[in-house]
């Protein structure tokens, strides 16, 4: 995600070196090349404008603080204004009401109905809701309600359909009477799309919100269509009161300009991202984490939630004051091999990890998980814990014990030290922004 402004605005910050006090000199060129990265992001014009202005203000300014560098000041300035940019107070919606009604709108295509199923699943997980319950509105194509229906089932949450519905405003009151009867604590309203806004799709929307009285109005926009996509909200925004915006296909190559315009264009906020086509790629949208990732930082916190899903809590906090220190031995190693392979996904990990993205994952990446696993399990504790006293002869043992190729076994430990490489670079480098934080 965003691995391309991540990569101009990391170099940015690697050409700016030994700056006096920040003055609108010395501080110039690295705006106007920052400038240029949000331009060919897709960023808004506007937007990337104003970022400008308010970066130089704040970077002249500002105070010098003790112990910190002018070149420390200067990304940090960076970094809050992008926070703020992305939605400083943005965060899931409020889930305590019961029943929750959640509309859903959106463009054609945008991802409205996989991010129906996706929040249902993802709220009935982390928000304490027992029995959601998704109804389709989707009155156009009958394609679109089976689909929903298919998704419902697959992630166990019940689905109102009505086949025969001439008018989406009706499904949706019958389709809530429905759920209140049957004592359903969340509702998610699947609604239709359009290739563009048009008068029709705004009245529908409008109706269907006048009769249910939604707690939520969730836009789900296409990332991967740039600040187009904050036009588009925008539009949505005058016809019906947004509450929040689902920020979809931000995996792959999408480039920031959605996320970064989203918030400063509407003034709506980005509650989640959807990250891939499987059900649980989806997210909370963090600010601050994005913000990291566009800096090129990588992503430890985000690493750590997911991994913390799938092993116990106490390993996920062993293995982050292991990241944090930069001490990583092959059990570690191990241990990631291990998540990693319950995670099924590799991508959507793998992508957390900085410097991990250009990898290249193919399919038969679980395969080579699996021959990773029996390596290491030949090894004994001590060349676990030290992996640097593995010789030839070692080697050649743990190549027998395994039953792979002692040519594998090189592989392997190559990978384990540009990874262990990989920990301590990241070490180094959330450190010092980490410190200077103050977090
Ligand atoms: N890669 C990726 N694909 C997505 C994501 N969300 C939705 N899609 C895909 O986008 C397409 C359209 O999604 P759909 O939910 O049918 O859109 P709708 O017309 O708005 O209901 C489908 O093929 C989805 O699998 C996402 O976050 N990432
Ligand atoms: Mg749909």
């Amino acid at each position: 995600m965003f691995e391309s402004i991540a990569e101009k605005i990391g170099n940015v910050f690697r050409n700016i070196r030994g700056l006096g006090k920040l003055s609108e000199q010395n501080i110039g060129e690295a705006l106007s090349e920052i400038r240029t990265a949000l331009l060919s992001a897709d960023v808004n014009f506007f937007v990337v404008n104003n970022f400008i202005q308010r970066v130089k203000d704040k970077c002249i300014g500002t105070i010098v603080i003790q112990n910190i560098t002018p070149e420390q000041q200067f990304v940090k300035v960076i970094f809050d204004e992008l926070v703020q940019l992305l939605g400083s107070d943005s965060m899931s919606i409020s889930t305590s009401k019961r029943p929750l009604k959640i509309l859903m709108v959106g463009l054609h295509g945008s991802g409205k109905t996989t991010s129906t199923a996706k929040l249902a699943y993802f709220l009935k997980n982390k928000a304490n809701f027992t029995s959601p319950l998704t109804i389709g509105c989707d009155i156009y194509r009958p394609a679109a309600i089976d689909q929903l229906e298919i998704l419902a089932r697959q992630v166990a949450v019940d689905c109102y359909v009505d086949r025969d519905g001439r008018e989406a405003a009706r499904i949706a009151l019958s389709g809530l009477r429905y759920a209140e009867n049957n004592g359903h604590d969340l509702i998610l309203f699947d609604t239709a799309g359009r290739l563009q806004i048009d008068e029709y799709l705004i009245d529908e929307i409008k109706n269907i919100t006048a009769g249910i009285q939604p707690d939520e109005i969730l836009l789900v926009a296409d990332g991967a269509l740039g600040q187009e996509a904050a036009n588009i909200a925008k539009q949505f925004h005058t016809a019906v009161p947004l509450t929040g915006i689902i920020l979809t296909k931000l995996d792959g190559d999408s480039r920031a300009g959605a996320a970064l315009s989203m918030k400063e264009v509407t003034g709506v906020p980005i509650r989640y991202m959807g990250t891939g086509e499987k059900i649980e790629a989806f997210e909370i949208f963090h600010p601050e984490r994005i913000a990291q990732r566009i800096l090129g930082m990588g992503d430890v916190l985000s690493l750590v939630e997911k991994a913390q899903e799938q092993i116990s809590e106490k390993e996920a906090k062993e293995l982050e004051k292991k990241l944090k220190k930069g001490k990583f031995d092959m059990n570690d190693f191990l241990g990631q091999v291990q998540s990693i392979k319950k995670m099924g996904s590799m991508e959507s990990l793998v992508k957390h990890i900085p410097g991990m993205h250009s990898l290249n994952v193919n399919s038969d990446a679980n395969d080579k998980l699996k021959r990773a696993e029996a390596i290491i399990y030949s090894m004994t504790a001590k060349e676990r814990a030290n992996p640097n006293i593995i010789d030839g002869s070692r080697r050649l043992r743990i190549a027998k014990g395994s039953g792979l190729s002692v040519q594998e076994v090189n592989l392997l430990l190559k990978n384990f030290k540009q990874m262990q490489a990989m920990m301590k670079k990241m070490k180094s480098s959330r450190f010092d922004l980490a410190s200077l934080l103050g977090r």
